[in-house]
């Protein structure tokens, strides 16, 4: 016994109409029950024989080159036809009847001969609208052995496509426009989900979990009939609704931490909910990836607090390096080399964050850290050489590390120049001549003579 539709046309008169129609047999679980609904129409060539065969709905597949996708019941036409077969709908080795049907059979057959049939309502019309149901009550998908999935069998003129579950391709695109940004900066990502069909979907989940480096706010908006929660903040998880042919929009503005660095890697994902075979899984993720470009202002002062100074004296200078972001920088380097007519030791402290080496002597040349917004202070004394003459001039500077983009360079060097007066014209020491001396010598002389004369005179 077989419930196949079997060939008992022993010659048919194939004559193409010449244009294309198709019908749909979607094939889909409702609640305990599977439920095959065929719709559309045909335009098929005269080909047709009146079968013998009569049975309910049936889904088949029994070997290699035998299997039926007929649903509906009754009495059906045949005729022998040639498609392009896609992959099998499933594999089981028993005829799977239907517990209902009204409309009548359609559907596609191959039989063991290899001849290939094409069953629609006994008397069809060519073009006329198809309307077929079929339930098997208390069966699933799993257990009818189908595979979910979109099956396509070409006449050429014709097309049979078996939609097996609720099937959308969903899928979702994650772009901020950039391939590098900006630590202490910001993006921007244009995050889009899709449901490309067949079937609409509901509660379908948006994700994307931002990295820690990001803090992010977010709008949505829907087109074609998605829908989504209008705005949030901090990572998205969101779900949404999406008919076939509508997408939800996401707009993230995300801050980047200054401290971030290394690269910007984020990747979005869409779900599909419960029951929803998605045929094309790898477009429902997506990634963005930026290159993070450190940029720093960083900047160097250097002062004294005077305009002259005094060899065989000494001047302190106060030397600040600040970075005025947006990124932080670590591994910066500050420098000073003093003059030779100059001995230094210095010393120095850092403020809002920024770190530098305690102490030292002799010339600066110090790797520090300055988040953005901190600074290091150096204070440098110094002994100004006797001998040393004409200008005190000496520069500092601040070097970014590699990898480090300093927008402003301008301010990377800081010198100050005393003019050095000598001490001689500055507080001029009294002193004596020879002459002044010698005459100085006689007048005393002249005295204590006068005084022994007196001392006699008078003993
Ligand atoms: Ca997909
Ligand atoms: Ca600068």
């Amino acid at each position: 016994m077989s419930f196949h539709f079997r060939l008992i046309a022993a010659s048919l008169l194939m004559v193409s109409l010449g244009s294309n129609a198709a019908v749909t047999i979607s094939i889909q679980q409702s609640g305990s029950d599977v439920i095959a609904a065929a719709s559309g129409s045909l335009a098929l060539p005269s080909c047709l024989a009146t079968s013998s065969g009569s049975s309910l709905g049936i889904i088949y597949w029994a070997a290699s080159d035998d299997y039926s996708y007929t649903v509906g019941q009754g009495t059906g036409t045949q005729c022998i036809t040639s498609f392009a077969t896609a992959q099998p709908l499933n594999a089981i080795a028993t005829d799977q009847l239907a517990s209902s049907n009204t409309g009548g059979p359609i559907g596609v057959n191959r039989l063991p001969s290899g001849g290939n049939i094409l069953t629609v309502p006994n008397g069809y019309t060519s073009g006329s609208s198809i309307s077929s149901t079929s339930t098997w009550t208390g069966r699933t998908l799993a257990s009818l052995n189908l595979v979910p999935g979109t099956y396509t069998f070409d006449f050429g003129t014709d097309t049979i496509t078996y939609v097996v579950g609720t099937l959308a391709d969903l899928s979702i695109t994650k772009t901020d426009g950039v391939a590098t940004a900006t630590p202490g900066g910001t993006v921007t990502y244009t995050v889009t989900a899709s449901n490309a069909g067949p079937s609409n979907v509901t509660g379908a989940t948006v994700g994307d979990s931002f990295p820690l480096s990001l803090t992010c706010n977010w709008t949505c908006a829907g087109a074609g009939g998605g829908s989504c929660t209008a705005s949030g903040s901090g990572n998205i998880n969101d779900s949404v609704s999406l008919p076939s042919g509508g997408s939800v929009i996401y707009t993230a503005s995300c801050a980047i931490a200054a401290s971030a660095t290394g690269s910007l890697s984020n990747t979005a994902t869409i779900t599909a909910p419960g029951g929803v075979t998605d045929p094309t899984p790898a477009n429902n993720t997506a990634t963005d990836s930026d290159t993070l470009t450190p940029q720093a202002d960083l900047s160097i002062t250097k002062t004294d607090g005077v305009t002259s100074a005094t060899p065989g004296g000494s001047v302190t200078y106060t030397i600040i390096a600040s970075n005025a972001g947006p990124s932080n920088v670590t591994g910066a380097t500050v420098g000073d080399s003093f003059p030779p007519s100059l001995t230094c030791s210095w010393t120095c402290a850092g403020a809002g964050g920024g770190s530098c080496t305690a102490s030292g002597s002799g010339n600066i040349n110090d790797s520090v850290n300055l988040p953005s917004g901190g600074s290091v202070i150096y204070t440098a004394s110094c002994a100004i050489a006797a001998s040393a003459t004409g200008t005190l001039s000496n520069t500092a500077t601040i070097t970014a590390p590699g990898g480090v983009t300093d927008p402003t360079p301008a301010n990377n060097t800081a010198t100050d120049s005393d003019t050095l007066t000598a001490a001689s014209s500055v507080n001029p020491v009294p002193v004596f001549s020879p002459w002044a001396l010698g005459l100085l010598v006689l007048l005393l002389a002249v005295v204590a003579t006068r005084q022994q004369h007196l001392r006699r005179s008078q003993s």
